[in-house]
Protein backbone atom coordinates (compact mmCIF):
# COMPACT_ATOMS: atom_id res chain seq x y z
CA UNK A 1 0.00 0.00 0.00
CA UNK A 2 1.11 3.80 -1.05
CA UNK A 3 2.02 5.48 2.00
CA UNK A 4 2.45 9.58 2.60
CA UNK A 5 5.03 10.38 5.46
CA UNK A 6 3.15 12.12 8.14
CA UNK A 7 4.88 13.81 10.66
CA UNK A 8 3.30 14.57 13.86
CA UNK A 9 4.88 15.80 16.79
CA UNK A 10 5.04 18.77 19.56
CA UNK A 11 7.18 22.16 19.31
CA UNK A 12 7.90 24.49 21.31
CA UNK A 13 9.31 27.04 19.49
CA UNK A 14 8.87 28.26 15.68
CA UNK A 15 12.48 27.72 15.10
CA UNK A 16 12.27 24.38 15.28
CA UNK A 17 9.57 24.69 12.87
CA UNK A 18 11.79 27.08 10.42
CA UNK A 19 14.41 24.77 10.37
CA UNK A 20 12.70 21.38 10.45
CA UNK A 21 10.21 23.01 6.96
CA UNK A 22 14.00 24.20 5.65
CA UNK A 23 12.64 27.38 5.85
CA UNK A 24 15.06 30.31 5.76
CA UNK A 25 16.17 32.92 3.77
CA UNK A 26 19.74 30.89 3.26
CA UNK A 27 17.31 28.41 1.49
CA UNK A 28 15.59 30.67 -0.69
CA UNK A 29 18.82 32.15 -1.68
CA UNK A 30 19.94 28.91 -2.42
CA UNK A 31 17.05 27.78 -4.41
CA UNK A 32 17.17 30.83 -6.77
CA UNK A 33 21.07 30.96 -6.95
CA UNK A 34 21.54 27.37 -8.55
CA UNK A 35 18.88 27.91 -11.21
CA UNK A 36 19.80 31.01 -11.97
CA UNK A 37 23.35 29.25 -13.03
CA UNK A 38 21.44 27.70 -15.66
CA UNK A 39 19.22 29.87 -17.15
CA UNK A 40 22.24 32.38 -17.93
CA UNK A 41 23.32 30.85 -21.07
CA UNK A 42 19.59 30.05 -22.17
CA UNK A 43 19.00 34.12 -21.43
CA UNK A 44 22.02 35.40 -23.46
CA UNK A 45 21.13 32.68 -26.42
CA UNK A 46 17.65 34.08 -27.05
CA UNK A 47 19.45 37.79 -26.50
CA UNK A 48 21.93 37.10 -29.47
CA UNK A 49 19.90 34.57 -31.25
CA UNK A 50 16.47 35.62 -30.94
CA UNK A 51 13.56 32.91 -32.36
CA UNK A 52 16.45 30.24 -33.31
CA UNK A 53 17.29 29.90 -29.66
CA UNK A 54 13.75 30.08 -28.71
CA UNK A 55 13.38 27.05 -31.23
CA UNK A 56 16.18 25.03 -30.07
CA UNK A 57 15.43 25.58 -26.27
CA UNK A 58 11.59 24.49 -27.00
CA UNK A 59 12.97 21.50 -28.96
CA UNK A 60 15.56 20.78 -25.55
CA UNK A 61 13.14 21.02 -23.16
CA UNK A 62 9.11 20.33 -24.36
CA UNK A 63 10.38 18.29 -27.14
CA UNK A 64 8.84 19.64 -30.23
CA UNK A 65 9.49 21.30 -33.16
CA UNK A 66 8.17 24.76 -33.17
CA UNK A 67 9.05 27.74 -35.52
CA UNK A 68 5.62 29.69 -35.37
CA UNK A 69 5.23 30.46 -31.98
CA UNK A 70 1.78 32.76 -32.17
CA UNK A 71 -1.05 30.92 -31.87
CA UNK A 72 -3.79 31.80 -34.15
CA UNK A 73 -7.41 33.50 -33.65
CA UNK A 74 -9.19 30.63 -35.03
CA UNK A 75 -7.31 27.81 -32.97
CA UNK A 76 -8.22 29.89 -30.06
CA UNK A 77 -11.73 30.32 -30.96
CA UNK A 78 -12.55 26.33 -32.23
CA UNK A 79 -11.20 25.45 -28.51
CA UNK A 80 -14.02 27.98 -27.20
CA UNK A 81 -16.88 26.57 -29.53
CA UNK A 82 -15.35 22.62 -28.53
CA UNK A 83 -16.46 23.72 -24.59
CA UNK A 84 -19.35 22.09 -23.28
CA UNK A 85 -21.75 24.76 -22.86
CA UNK A 86 -21.90 24.43 -19.08
CA UNK A 87 -18.25 24.63 -18.64
CA UNK A 88 -18.60 27.75 -20.79
CA UNK A 89 -21.25 28.72 -18.20
CA UNK A 90 -18.65 27.76 -15.56
CA UNK A 91 -15.49 29.58 -17.00
CA UNK A 92 -18.29 32.76 -17.55
CA UNK A 93 -19.23 32.71 -13.80
CA UNK A 94 -15.39 32.51 -12.58
CA UNK A 95 -13.88 35.07 -14.94
CA UNK A 96 -16.86 37.69 -13.57
CA UNK A 97 -16.32 36.81 -10.28
CA UNK A 98 -12.57 37.60 -10.17
CA UNK A 99 -13.03 40.88 -12.25
CA UNK A 100 -15.79 42.09 -9.90
CA UNK A 101 -12.66 41.23 -6.96
CA UNK A 102 -9.93 42.87 -9.14
CA UNK A 103 -12.31 45.93 -10.21
CA UNK A 104 -12.16 47.23 -6.57
CA UNK A 105 -8.29 47.37 -6.15
CA UNK A 106 -8.47 50.12 -8.92
CA UNK A 107 -6.22 52.77 -7.14
CA UNK A 108 -7.24 56.43 -8.60
CA UNK A 109 -4.48 59.53 -9.54
CA UNK A 110 -4.97 62.26 -6.49
CA UNK A 111 -3.76 66.05 -6.62
CA UNK A 112 -2.85 68.40 -4.20
CA UNK A 113 -3.17 71.90 -4.53
CA UNK A 114 -1.93 74.65 -2.75
CA UNK A 115 -2.63 78.64 -3.71
CA UNK A 116 -2.94 77.96 -7.03
CA UNK A 117 -0.39 75.52 -7.69
CA UNK A 118 -0.99 71.74 -7.64
CA UNK A 119 1.38 68.46 -7.21
CA UNK A 120 0.03 64.70 -7.27
CA UNK A 121 0.28 61.49 -9.05
CA UNK A 122 -1.09 60.20 -12.27
CA UNK A 123 -1.55 56.63 -12.21
CA UNK A 124 -1.75 54.71 -15.77
CA UNK A 125 -1.93 51.48 -17.17
CA UNK A 126 1.52 49.54 -18.52
CA UNK A 127 1.47 49.45 -22.16
CA UNK A 128 2.06 46.22 -22.78
CA UNK A 129 2.58 42.39 -20.26
CA UNK A 130 3.45 39.25 -20.72
CA UNK A 131 1.28 36.65 -18.33
CA UNK A 132 3.13 33.25 -18.04
CA UNK A 133 0.89 30.27 -17.10
CA UNK A 134 2.87 27.54 -16.56
CA UNK A 135 2.52 24.16 -18.90
CA UNK A 136 4.00 20.83 -18.26
CA UNK A 137 1.91 18.49 -15.66
CA UNK A 138 -0.58 20.67 -15.14
CA UNK A 139 -1.87 23.62 -17.86
CA UNK A 140 -3.87 25.95 -15.74
CA UNK A 141 -6.72 27.83 -17.23
CA UNK A 142 -7.50 29.31 -13.81
CA UNK A 143 -3.89 30.77 -13.47
CA UNK A 144 -4.12 32.40 -16.69
CA UNK A 145 -7.59 34.01 -15.95
CA UNK A 146 -5.50 35.53 -12.49
CA UNK A 147 -3.10 37.21 -14.68
CA UNK A 148 -5.54 38.29 -17.51
CA UNK A 149 -8.05 40.02 -15.59
CA UNK A 150 -6.32 42.51 -13.19
CA UNK A 151 -4.16 43.38 -16.56
CA UNK A 152 -7.63 44.06 -18.39
CA UNK A 153 -9.09 45.94 -15.10
CA UNK A 154 -5.73 48.17 -15.07
CA UNK A 155 -6.44 48.53 -18.70
CA UNK A 156 -3.36 47.31 -20.30
CA UNK A 157 -3.67 46.78 -23.91
CA UNK A 158 -1.03 44.88 -24.77
CA UNK A 159 -1.68 41.41 -23.16
CA UNK A 160 0.68 38.67 -24.27
CA UNK A 161 0.07 34.72 -22.89
CA UNK A 162 3.09 32.67 -22.81
CA UNK A 163 2.51 29.01 -22.27
CA UNK A 164 4.89 25.64 -22.90
CA UNK A 165 3.43 23.31 -25.69
CA UNK A 166 3.69 19.85 -25.04
CA UNK A 167 5.40 17.21 -27.37
CA UNK A 168 3.19 17.48 -29.67
CA UNK A 169 3.70 21.24 -30.04
CA UNK A 170 0.17 21.63 -28.84
CA UNK A 171 -1.30 24.02 -26.19
CA UNK A 172 -4.25 22.77 -23.55
CA UNK A 173 -7.53 23.29 -25.56
CA UNK A 174 -8.31 25.19 -22.40
CA UNK A 175 -6.03 27.50 -22.16
CA UNK A 176 -6.73 28.31 -26.17
CA UNK A 177 -10.23 28.17 -25.01
CA UNK A 178 -10.10 30.64 -21.99
CA UNK A 179 -7.84 32.91 -24.08
CA UNK A 180 -10.70 33.61 -26.70
CA UNK A 181 -13.02 34.46 -23.62
CA UNK A 182 -11.27 36.72 -22.44
CA UNK A 183 -10.31 38.61 -25.55
CA UNK A 184 -6.42 37.66 -25.82
CA UNK A 185 -5.36 37.72 -29.34
CA UNK A 186 -1.96 36.91 -28.44
CA UNK A 187 -1.27 33.86 -26.95
CA UNK A 188 2.35 32.14 -27.85
CA UNK A 189 3.24 28.76 -27.45
CA UNK A 190 6.37 29.23 -25.49
CA UNK A 191 7.47 28.30 -21.88
CA UNK A 192 10.31 28.13 -19.91
CA UNK A 193 13.54 30.82 -19.26
CA UNK A 194 13.47 31.04 -23.22
CA UNK A 195 9.91 32.95 -22.51
CA UNK A 196 10.95 35.20 -20.18
CA UNK A 197 14.32 35.74 -22.22
CA UNK A 198 12.22 36.43 -25.32
CA UNK A 199 9.69 38.59 -24.14
CA UNK A 200 12.38 40.82 -21.72
CA UNK A 201 14.38 41.28 -25.24
CA UNK A 202 11.68 40.65 -27.95
CA UNK A 203 12.40 38.63 -30.80
CA UNK A 204 12.25 38.71 -34.21
CA UNK A 205 8.49 37.41 -33.64
CA UNK A 206 7.88 38.18 -30.11
CA UNK A 207 7.50 41.38 -29.24
CA UNK A 208 9.33 42.82 -25.69
CA UNK A 209 6.87 43.70 -23.14
CA UNK A 210 7.16 46.52 -20.17
CA UNK A 211 5.95 43.95 -17.36
CA UNK A 212 5.76 39.91 -16.96
CA UNK A 213 3.60 38.37 -14.43
CA UNK A 214 2.77 35.51 -13.32
CA UNK A 215 4.15 31.83 -11.47
CA UNK A 216 6.19 29.16 -13.18
CA UNK A 217 8.56 26.59 -12.64
CA UNK A 218 12.04 27.52 -11.06
CA UNK A 219 13.60 28.30 -14.19
CA UNK A 220 11.16 30.54 -14.90
CA UNK A 221 11.42 31.99 -11.93
CA UNK A 222 15.51 32.37 -12.28
CA UNK A 223 14.79 33.81 -15.25
CA UNK A 224 12.29 36.65 -14.33
CA UNK A 225 15.27 37.17 -11.45
CA UNK A 226 18.11 37.52 -13.75
CA UNK A 227 16.17 39.99 -15.81
CA UNK A 228 14.70 42.11 -13.39
CA UNK A 229 15.20 45.64 -14.64
CA UNK A 230 15.58 44.80 -18.20
CA UNK A 231 11.88 44.29 -17.76
CA UNK A 232 9.37 44.55 -15.09
CA UNK A 233 8.54 41.46 -13.21
CA UNK A 234 5.89 40.54 -10.21
CA UNK A 235 7.35 38.32 -7.85
CA UNK A 236 9.38 35.21 -7.73
CA UNK A 237 6.99 32.36 -7.34
CA UNK A 238 8.55 29.45 -5.02
CA UNK A 239 6.92 26.41 -3.93
CA UNK A 240 3.33 26.69 -2.98
CA UNK A 241 2.45 26.31 0.74
CA UNK A 242 -0.42 26.51 3.56
CA UNK A 243 -0.36 26.74 7.02
CA UNK A 244 -3.73 25.64 8.58
CA UNK A 245 -4.21 26.44 12.56
CA UNK A 246 -7.10 24.38 13.67
CA UNK A 247 -8.29 23.86 17.67
CA UNK A 248 -10.26 21.06 19.14
CA UNK A 249 -13.67 20.63 17.36
CA UNK A 250 -12.72 21.89 13.82
CA UNK A 251 -13.61 19.44 10.67
CA UNK A 252 -10.29 17.12 10.22
CA UNK A 253 -11.48 15.34 6.94
CA UNK A 254 -11.75 18.97 5.55
CA UNK A 255 -8.61 19.71 7.06
CA UNK A 256 -6.65 16.73 5.66
CA UNK A 257 -7.88 17.23 2.07
CA UNK A 258 -6.51 20.81 2.59
CA UNK A 259 -3.30 19.64 3.25
CA UNK A 260 -3.42 16.99 0.76
CA UNK A 261 -4.25 19.92 -1.94
CA UNK A 262 -1.17 21.94 -1.60
CA UNK A 263 0.96 18.66 -1.47
CA UNK A 264 0.02 17.81 -4.97
CA UNK A 265 0.86 21.13 -6.56
CA UNK A 266 4.72 20.49 -6.34
CA UNK A 267 7.52 18.16 -5.03
CA UNK A 268 8.65 21.14 -2.70
CA UNK A 269 5.24 22.10 -1.36
CA UNK A 270 4.54 22.49 2.20
CA UNK A 271 1.53 21.65 4.21
CA UNK A 272 1.34 22.66 7.96
CA UNK A 273 -1.11 21.69 10.64
CA UNK A 274 -1.00 23.99 13.60
CA UNK A 275 -2.82 22.82 16.96
CA UNK A 276 -3.20 22.46 20.32
CA UNK A 277 -5.57 19.48 20.04
CA UNK A 278 -3.66 15.95 20.37
CA UNK A 279 -7.39 14.26 19.48
CA UNK A 280 -7.74 16.58 16.28
CA UNK A 281 -3.84 16.51 15.26
CA UNK A 282 -4.18 12.03 15.77
CA UNK A 283 -7.28 12.31 13.20
CA UNK A 284 -6.18 14.42 10.51
CA UNK A 285 -3.40 11.90 10.46
CA UNK A 286 -5.09 8.83 10.19
CA UNK A 287 -7.37 10.90 7.96
CA UNK A 288 -4.34 11.89 5.37
CA UNK A 289 -3.39 8.35 5.24
CA UNK A 290 -6.44 7.03 4.15
CA UNK A 291 -7.07 9.87 1.69
CA UNK A 292 -3.72 8.88 0.07
CA UNK A 293 -3.84 5.56 -0.02
CA UNK A 294 -6.55 5.59 -2.37
CA UNK A 295 -5.94 8.58 -4.76
CA UNK A 296 -4.20 7.97 -8.04
CA UNK A 297 -0.96 10.00 -7.26
CA UNK A 298 2.36 9.27 -7.32
CA UNK A 299 4.42 11.09 -5.12
CA UNK A 300 5.15 11.67 -1.76
CA UNK A 301 5.37 15.44 0.53
CA UNK A 302 5.58 15.00 3.78
CA UNK A 303 2.95 16.57 5.53
CA UNK A 304 4.29 18.23 8.90
CA UNK A 305 1.32 17.96 11.74
CA UNK A 306 2.47 20.34 14.84
CA UNK A 307 1.35 19.57 18.82
CA UNK A 308 1.30 23.17 20.37
CA UNK A 309 1.50 23.93 23.81
CA UNK A 310 -1.36 26.47 22.97
CA UNK A 311 -2.26 28.65 20.09
CA UNK A 312 -0.50 31.65 20.69
CA UNK A 313 2.43 29.68 19.94
CA UNK A 314 0.46 29.05 16.84
CA UNK A 315 0.47 32.73 15.67
CA UNK A 316 3.77 33.04 16.33
CA UNK A 317 5.05 30.52 13.91
CA UNK A 318 2.43 32.06 11.39
CA UNK A 319 4.49 35.01 11.58
CA UNK A 320 7.97 33.19 11.31
CA UNK A 321 6.28 31.22 8.24
CA UNK A 322 4.93 34.20 6.44
CA UNK A 323 2.92 31.31 4.52
CA UNK A 324 1.09 31.98 0.98
CA UNK A 325 -1.67 30.34 2.35
CA UNK A 326 -3.19 30.73 5.56
CA UNK A 327 -6.38 28.52 6.80
CA UNK A 328 -7.90 29.61 10.14
CA UNK A 329 -10.08 27.27 11.70
CA UNK A 330 -10.67 28.25 15.13
CA UNK A 331 -13.80 30.03 16.61
CA UNK A 332 -13.87 34.00 16.36
CA UNK A 333 -11.62 33.49 13.47
CA UNK A 334 -11.77 37.11 12.46
CA UNK A 335 -9.54 38.03 14.73
CA UNK A 336 -6.74 36.34 12.99
CA UNK A 337 -6.40 40.08 11.48
CA UNK A 338 -4.67 41.30 14.95
CA UNK A 339 -2.82 38.62 14.85
CA UNK A 340 -0.68 37.57 11.46
CA UNK A 341 1.13 40.48 9.84
CA UNK A 342 2.36 38.59 6.96
CA UNK A 343 0.52 35.65 4.75
CA UNK A 344 -0.20 36.08 1.28
CA UNK A 345 -4.12 34.84 1.55
CA UNK A 346 -6.35 34.11 4.75
CA UNK A 347 -9.04 31.49 4.85
CA UNK A 348 -11.15 32.19 7.48
CA UNK A 349 -13.44 29.51 8.19
CA UNK A 350 -14.07 26.04 8.08
CA UNK A 351 -16.33 26.74 4.42
CA UNK A 352 -13.21 28.67 3.18
CA UNK A 353 -10.79 25.94 1.60
CA UNK A 354 -7.22 27.55 -0.70
CA UNK A 355 -8.59 25.41 -3.56
CA UNK A 356 -11.78 28.30 -3.43
CA UNK A 357 -9.36 30.94 -4.03
CA UNK A 358 -7.51 29.06 -6.53
CA UNK A 359 -10.23 28.54 -8.79
CA UNK A 360 -11.84 32.09 -8.40
CA UNK A 361 -14.07 33.05 -5.65
CA UNK A 362 -12.97 36.41 -6.19
CA UNK A 363 -9.02 37.11 -5.06
CA UNK A 364 -6.08 36.27 -6.93
CA UNK A 365 -4.06 33.04 -6.56
CA UNK A 366 -0.60 34.54 -7.33
CA UNK A 367 0.64 34.97 -4.38
CA UNK A 368 3.67 35.45 -2.37
CA UNK A 369 5.54 32.70 -1.30
CA UNK A 370 8.84 31.33 0.67
CA UNK A 371 8.22 33.94 3.12
CA UNK A 372 7.56 37.04 0.87
CA UNK A 373 4.38 37.77 1.84
CA UNK A 374 6.70 39.98 4.37
CA UNK A 375 7.11 42.48 1.92
CA UNK A 376 5.17 41.43 -1.63
CA UNK A 377 1.29 41.08 -1.90
CA UNK A 378 -0.91 39.30 -3.86
CA UNK A 379 -0.86 39.89 -7.61
CA UNK A 380 -3.28 42.87 -8.10
CA UNK A 381 -4.23 45.43 -10.82
CA UNK A 382 -1.63 47.44 -9.09
CA UNK A 383 0.60 45.50 -10.62
CA UNK A 384 -0.17 46.88 -14.04
CA UNK A 385 -0.52 50.44 -13.29
CA UNK A 386 2.64 53.25 -12.79
CA UNK A 387 2.33 56.39 -11.75
CA UNK A 388 4.05 59.49 -12.37
CA UNK A 389 4.66 62.38 -9.77
CA UNK A 390 3.34 65.76 -11.58
CA UNK A 391 4.18 69.04 -10.27
CA UNK A 392 2.59 72.15 -11.55
CA UNK A 393 3.23 75.33 -9.89
CA UNK A 394 1.25 78.52 -10.94
CA UNK A 395 2.94 80.62 -13.00
CA UNK A 396 3.21 83.56 -10.10
CA UNK A 397 3.84 81.70 -7.10
CA UNK A 398 4.39 81.80 -3.43
CA UNK A 399 7.23 79.41 -3.94
CA UNK A 400 9.93 80.32 -1.48
CA UNK A 401 13.14 78.45 -3.93
CA UNK A 402 15.48 80.03 -1.26
CA UNK A 403 14.61 77.65 1.10
CA UNK A 404 15.22 74.75 -1.91
CA UNK A 405 18.19 76.07 -3.02
CA UNK A 406 19.97 76.22 0.09
CA UNK A 407 19.54 72.60 0.46
CA UNK A 408 21.20 72.62 -3.39
CA UNK A 409 24.03 74.86 -1.29
CA UNK A 410 24.57 72.63 1.25
CA UNK A 411 25.22 69.77 -1.59
CA UNK A 412 27.24 71.89 -3.19
CA UNK A 413 25.54 71.70 -6.29
CA UNK A 414 26.11 74.92 -8.21
CA UNK A 415 23.82 74.85 -10.96
CA UNK A 416 21.19 72.95 -9.11
CA UNK A 417 20.91 76.39 -7.16
CA UNK A 418 20.93 79.06 -9.90
CA UNK A 419 18.12 76.77 -11.82
CA UNK A 420 16.40 77.97 -8.54
CA UNK A 421 17.32 81.03 -7.72
CA UNK A 422 16.74 82.28 -11.39
CA UNK A 423 13.12 81.46 -10.89
CA UNK A 424 13.32 84.07 -8.43
CA UNK A 425 15.11 86.24 -10.94
CA UNK A 426 18.06 86.15 -8.86
CA UNK A 427 21.64 85.18 -10.53
CA UNK A 428 23.50 83.14 -8.01
CA UNK A 429 26.78 84.31 -9.21
CA UNK A 430 25.83 87.91 -8.04
CA UNK A 431 24.77 86.77 -5.10
CA UNK A 432 28.22 85.43 -4.70
CA UNK A 433 29.99 88.20 -5.49
CA UNK A 434 27.85 90.56 -3.33
CA UNK A 435 28.80 87.98 -0.37
N1 LIG B 1 -2.65 27.04 -5.24
C1 LIG B 1 -1.93 27.55 -6.40
C2 LIG B 1 -2.83 27.98 -7.51
C3 LIG B 1 -3.58 26.90 -8.20
N2 LIG B 1 -4.15 25.84 -7.63
C4 LIG B 1 -3.87 26.79 -9.53
C5 LIG B 1 -4.78 25.14 -8.55
N3 LIG B 1 -4.60 25.70 -9.70
C6 LIG B 1 -1.03 28.71 -5.95
O1 LIG B 1 -1.68 29.63 -5.16
ZN1 LIG C 1 -3.75 25.15 -5.64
Amino acid sequence: MKSIPVILKPVFDQEEVLSDLALSRRETFRFFEQATERVRKIVEDVLEKGDAAVSHYTRQFDGCNVTDFLISQARLEESWESLSSSFKETLKVIVDRVRRFHRLQKTNSWWLSEQGSFMGEWMRPLQSCAVYVPGGRFAYPSSLIMGVVPAQEAGVKNIMVFTPPDREGNVSPEIMATCFYLGIDNLYRVGGAQAIAACAFGTESIPAVDKIVGPGNVYVTAAKKLLYGVVGIDALAGPSEVVIVAERGARADWIALDLLAQAEHDPLAKSILLSDSEELLVTVKKKVEREWASNPLERTVPIYLYQLENLDLAWKIVEAIAPEHLEVMVSRGFEVVDKVKSAGAIFIGPYAPVALGDYGYGPNHVLPTQGSSRFASPLSVRDFVVASSVVVPASDPNINFELFAELAAREGLYFHQKSLLARMNRDLQADIRRE
